[in-house]
């Protein structure tokens, strides 16, 4: 039998509720997502799905490795920034197995359309890391017109050579996504493609704001702008890309023999809906790091299902490899565990404990069960988040014996992975003097 096409779709900065399936409001122009919510209606969407981090690159090394990002150095940084350029360090080495480089061990055709954010060459780059094509920038975030980083500089490349072309960003990936897919399903081979989009992330910017983008060059974060209209709107050309995929797919056969799961990369950001959940974006509360999950696979998985199963990114890679019928390599044993028996019926649940830390703020959360750990600035919490999602009743003080067992599991966990680096950087666009904090 044909091994299925795998297709990971990756948007940046994602809220948990700012998609119409997972309960946002529709904007003025109408529904936000309406692709992704029928991509939703037709396949299986995740209630509990997490990042690996509340930040950009900590879980793209998670989603590349099949592990906790932790065991590499490049993943201390919180994130990697445009000052890491040359670092022989703070990127994914390209010696460590991948999710692309098992499966094109296996086979498969592979590439990256999108971001990367995992260093840059000579070092690391994703043609390194198992990807046979890269179209997209190495970096964080790119202006959606000039393609050019927080430095400057242009950042959009064609495999390992600069690159330059006309359009607004969210597009040309889409065209590309459709246009690779198209030529490599003529062949054999299966196919894996990372489709990593760097919206909805900052600057705020919509097709139509290309004399906007010339106005904001160098200051990316676009703290004077956005709003809430604009943020959707910058959803919407991601969903319109994304159906469109689905579209090509579909008019050449390959929609039913190919796993589509889409997700966030973190938390959502300054004008995300994270609704009912307290934080976002480097908060290891539920608003940074809950994320959507969406999965179509028709020839498996039944329309319609809605799961609670606790998952992480990096099981959603496990979960590609188990899909393929690849193994991961002996000496890089998985973290992340497969989903499969989930796709296959959508009552199957099984336990999933999950582990987070971050330098920032010196945070750590455990989740096992309903209940969830978490430490923020030397203070330990537990919650109960079947009852309480919002992570506003702290259950500690009544429950001390649970809290003390969950606390020593985070620290027996914590003692198997490599500490945090001394030098270690954590990067933060802008502070309370920039805007207000809740
Ligand atoms: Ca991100």
């Amino acid at each position: 039998m044909r091994r299925p096409n795998l297709i990971f779709i990756v948007a940046d900065d994602l809220g948990y509720a700012d998609l119409g399936c997972y309960g946002g409001r529709d904007a003025d122009f109408g529904a936000v997502s309406p692709r992704l919510d029928a991509m939703a209606a037709a396949g299986m969407r995740f209630t509990q799905g997490y990042s690996n981090s509340p930040v950009c690159s900590p879980t793209r090394f998670a989603l590349m490795t099949a592990r906790y990002q932790y065991r590499l150095r490049g993943a201390a940084e919180e994130p990697i920034n445009s000052k890491s350029r040359g670092s022989p360090t703070l990127g994914l080495p390209p010696a460590h197995p991948t999710l692309p480089s098992l499966l094109r061990g296996a086979g498969y055709r592979t590439a990256l359309i999108g971001k990367w954010h995992l260093g840059y060459p000579p070092h690391f780059g994703p043609l390194r890391s198992g990807y046979e094509e890269f179209f997209g920038p190495m970096s964080g975030g790119v202006d959606y017109f000039s393609h050019a980083d927080s430095s400057g500089n242009n950042d959009l490349w064609l495999g390992e050579q600069a690159h330059t072309e006309e359009g607004y960003l969210t597009d040309l990936i889409s065209q590309r996504a459709a246009d690779w897919v198209q030529r490599v399903a003529k062949d054999d081979a299966p196919f894996f493609l990372s489709l990593h989009y760097t919206a909805p992330h900052w600057p705020w910017e919509t097709r139509d704001d290309r004399e906007l983008s010339t106005r904001i060059e160098g200051s990316l974060f676009h703290l004077a702008g956005g709003n809430i209209d604009t943020y959707r709107r910058m959803i919407h050309h991601m969903d319109e890309g994304i159906g469109a995929l689905l579209h090509t797919l579909q008019r050449i056969g390959r929609l039913d023999d190919t796993l589509v799961v889409f997700t966030s990369d973190n938390g959502g950001e300054r004008f995300s809906d994270n609704w009912p959940l307290v934080g976002g974006k480097m908060d290891l509360t539920e608003g940074g790091i809950r994320v959507p999950y969406i999965v179509q696979w028709p020839s498996t998985i039944a329309p319609g299902g809605v799961s609670a199963q606790h998952c992480v990114t990096m099981d959603w890679s496990a979960t590609m490899l188990a899909a393929a019928g690849v193994a991961a390599q002996p000496d890089y044993p998985l973290d992340g565990v497969s989903l499969l028996p989930v796709l296959r019926d959508a009552g199957h649940r099984f336990e999933r404990p999950l582990h987070w830390r971050m330098n920032h703020r010196g945070q750590r959360a455990y989740r096992e069960g309903r209940w969830k750990y978490l430490r923020v600035d030397g203070n330990d919490y537990l919650f109960d988040i079947d009852a309480d999602a919002r992570e506003r009743a702290n259950r500690g003080p009544y429950e001390g014996e649970r809290l003390q067992r969950m606390r020593e599991t985070w620290e027996a966990w914590h003692a198997t992975m490599p500490p945090i680096p001394e030098d270690a950087t954590v990067s933060l666009g802008y502070s309370a003097q920039d805007m207000p904090q809740r």
